[in-house]
């Protein structure tokens, strides 16, 4: 059952043909009183206590505007933590310092990035939770495919957002032809998502590595069904999102790198881009497999297994690419959600607090 607009997609007629609940009428009472952290964690609290898509709608809102404040008031000169602590040791498959949640902290992460480029958390997100969201992709993949214009799912698997202007999201007929769906246009899975990082405490943890509270993207924010038969192509993420400071929580749910499409990666501090071009390269950003060889030294290029729920951080310089083979038999669900500092924050990209 789908329930329609008076326009598509807009975020106001969606109230004007719902009775607004009283935690929604609360949030507002905060944001009009310009505190939209508080309406944040508001409406949080009460769609844990009882899922309503309204109240997830109203939360994307909120965090909308909360990421616009963010830009807006960016510290001057934030600075990451020391990385004054171990790194801890590589994994014998993935070759990636590897951890649990608990071990979590800012100066971790920090120390881990300059000598890895990376840091493995095993089960970041717990089995169950984790399947549960590769099924909801496939959802809402069906969802956009049966909708018409001027239509909407009242469940919002699939909802797009319209950003306040002049923010827009020209990616997104890009983004679905690479198999994925954005975040920010599946209210429900957004939630989800969030959740359970806050749940990780990674809300903490990116600000502590930020020095500064991170926004996400509607852009760099993907939920995403990788094929066996599609190949990747190796980059680093800033040269295409200029100068930026970051932090990718790129999440697996599904059991990959074996049986379905992983990540290749260079597991290696890089301090810059590495050459573009070269042999088997067609994007103005893809590097060749021989030079990622190359920065990958006596470490090698390696194809980490992830079993749901495991999730790589990583920056915006390391080198990766989509691990894929047609002879693996299962297609991989995960999550691709770019933290970014306010204070640099890539040009265009919608805002959205954590
Ligand atoms: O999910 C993938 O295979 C690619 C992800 C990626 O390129 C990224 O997270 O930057």
């Amino acid at each position: 059952m789908f329930f329609r607009r008076k326009n598509r997609n807009s975020e106001s007629s969606t109230a004007a043909v719902e009775e607004p609940l009283p935690q929604t009428l609360d949030a507002r009472s905060l944001e009009a009183d310009g505190k939209l952290f508080e309406a944040i964690d508001l409406l949080t609290e009460a769609n844990r206590a009882g899922r309503n898509p309204q109240l997830e709608r109203e939360l994307r809102r909120i965090r909308h505007l909360a990421g616009i404040e963010l830009l807006e008031n960016a510290p001057a000169e934030p600075s990451f933590p020391d990385a004054d602590v171990e790194v801890p040791a590589r994994g014998e498959q993935s070759l990636c310092p590897e951890i649990t949640p608990d071990q979590l902290t800012p100066e971790l992460v920090r120390a881990a990035f300059l000598e890895a480029g990376c840091l493995l958390v095993r089960d970041l997100m717990d089995d169950e939770k984790a399947l549960k969201l590769a099924a909801d992709i496939d959802r809402s993949f069906e969802i956009r495919d049966a909708l018409g214009e001027g239509e909407s799912d009242p469940d919002g698997y699939y909802d797009e957002m319209e950003p306040e202007p002049p923010f827009r999201i020209p990616e997104r007929e890009w983004v679905e032809e690479g198999g994925g769906v954005l975040a920010l246009d599946s209210p429900r899975m957004l939630f989800d998502m969030l959740d359970a990082f806050e749940n990780a405490n990674l809300r903490g943890v990116i600000e502590g590595y930020m020095g500064e509270k991170p926004a996400i993207s509607a852009q760099k924010c993907t939920l995403r069904k990788a094929m066996p038969e599609v190949s990747g192509g190796w980059h680093q993420d800033g040269k295409f999102m200029g100068e930026v400071r970051s932090l990718n929580v790129w999440l697996s749910l599904s059991r990959c790198g074996d049986v379905a499409p992983s990540m290749d990666i260079v597991p290696v501090r890089l301090e810059d881009f590495v050459e573009i071009g070269g042999e088997g390269t067609y994007l103005d950003f893809q590097i060749s497999d021989a030079t990622a060889e190359k920065a990958a030294g006596d470490i090698g290029v390696v194809r980490p297994i992830f079993n749901p729920g495991d999730a790589l951080l990583f920056d915006h310089l390391f080198l990766h690419q989509t691990g894929s083979d047609p002879s693996m038999p299962n297609p991989r669900y995960a999550i691709e959600s770019w933290f970014f500092g306010p204070s640099k924050y890539p040009e265009n990209y919608v805002p959205i607090a954590f």
